[in-house]
């Protein structure tokens, strides 16, 4: 039957998570699912308005972030969670939260020298002129996923592409 699942987009600023996000949710609503999309711009300008970027404030980001997964995957909405979540420890954090049953990891990979070519909002740019302290992948860790569930080169390969892998992917998970 159907079921719901997060898919937990992580990778660097830059990479392309929430182009993926919103694109495969443009299209699991197509096909009738209830989706939702928890990124920056709904989660950390307000439930995480009160966090920074040091190590404890991306950990409180991401437990906020998954126990509300948690509950919208509970209510049977695909939720799209799409955060850099760095480090290893705050991934296994979030699995055990949402539970791995729950849970689809998706590595966003992408090089940084691509991203910071990118610079979608210029934040990299800030950063070399030394305005915006740890940041992920120049001034602050970025582990990469060693057991993603999927793993996209989004520096290669095109995003239409990218969510044509995922929606075949996701049909068997979710009996789409
Ligand atoms: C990383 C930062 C920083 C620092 C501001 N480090 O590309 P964006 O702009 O839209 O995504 C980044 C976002 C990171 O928030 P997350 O909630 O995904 O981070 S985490 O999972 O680590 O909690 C970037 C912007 O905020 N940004 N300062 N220092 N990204
Ligand atoms: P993030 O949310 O990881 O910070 P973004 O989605 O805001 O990244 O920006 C990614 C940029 O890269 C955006 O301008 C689209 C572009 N891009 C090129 N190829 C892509 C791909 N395969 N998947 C996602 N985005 C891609």
């Amino acid at each position: 039957g159907h079921r719901a699942l997060v898919i937990w987009f992580t990778g660097l600023s830059g990479a392309g998570k929430t182009t993926l996000a919103n694109a495969l949710e443009a299209e699991l609503h197509r096909q009738g699912r209830r989706t939702l999309v928890l990124d920056g711009d709904n989660v950390t300008q307000g439930l995480c308005a009160d966090l920074g970027f040091l190590v404890q404030d991306r950990h409180e980001n991401l437990r906020r972030v998954a126990e509300m997964a948690r509950m919208t995957v509970e209510a049977g909405v695909v939720t799209l969670a799409a955060f850099i979540s760095p480090l290893a420890e705050d991934r296994a954090m979030v699995r055990s939260i949402v539970g791995a049953a729950s849970l689809f990891e998706v590595y966003v990979r992408c090089p940084l020298d691509v991203c910071e070519t990118r610079d979608v909002k210029g934040l990299y740019k800030k950063v070399r002129r030394g305005e915006i302290d740890n940041f992920t992948g120049i001034s602050a860790p970025y582990d990469a996923p060693d057991s993603a569930d999927l793993v996209l080169d989004t520096g290669v390969m095109p995003a239409a592409a990218c969510v044509a892998i995922l929606l075949q992917r996701l049909q068997s998970r979710m009996a789409l």
